[in-house]
């Protein structure tokens, strides 16, 4: 019979910082609402949540990684908006603060999660922002939960 590890999605006493980037704000501020309304309804508690706003997508990865590496959150949201319509250097802006993000958490062994958007267009990044296609901010804050507790799962079996 295997082991399986799973982590719940209860937020319990974790702690979230949420790095979130005023380029698109249009996009990134329901983005941010997202992942605050989902965090409040697994039970965080928001008066311990971190918000910081940073220029665009691009700075991203730093602003996590000083984040996590003050050891005060047990996991660190990424919000961002890159829409390749306005982008001509999309590739260079999406795809650094993806390897970014990925750097960040593997030297820092806290959650860093990607919840970026990344669309050819204004409407398709809309739909991923609190319309017909959910809300990526959401998504994100779900992912951090789960994340942060299936880790404490893998340290500590009976925890999570
Ligand atoms: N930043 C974004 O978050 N999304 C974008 O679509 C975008 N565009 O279009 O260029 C963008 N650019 C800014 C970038 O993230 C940096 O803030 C800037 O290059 C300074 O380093």
């Amino acid at each position: 019979m295997p082991t399986y590890l799973e982590g719940s999605l209860v937020a319990g006493d974790a702690r979230f910082a949420i790095v979130v980037s005023r380029f698109n704000e249009l996009i990134t501020e329901p983005l941010l609402n997202g992942a605050l309304d989902t965090l409040k309804r697994h039970g965080a508690d928001l008066d311990q949540v971190t918000v910081a706003w940073c220029p665009g997508a691009y700075e991203l990865p730093l602003v996590a990684k000083r984040l996590a590496a003050t050891g005060q959150y047990d996991a660190v949201i990424c919000l961002g908006a890159v829409i390749r319509g306005a982008t001509y250097h999309f590739e260079l802006v999406a795809g650094g603060a993806g390897s970014g993000i990925t750097s960040a958490a593997l030297d820092t062994g806290v959650p860093i999660i990607f919840g970026v958007i990344t669309t050819d267009t204004i409407e398709q990044a809309l739909e991923r922002a609190g319309t017909k296609a959910g809300n990526k901010g959401s998504d994100a804050a779900l992912a951090a939960i789960e994340t942060v507790n299936l880790l404490r799962q893998i340290d500590a079996p009976s925890a999570g």
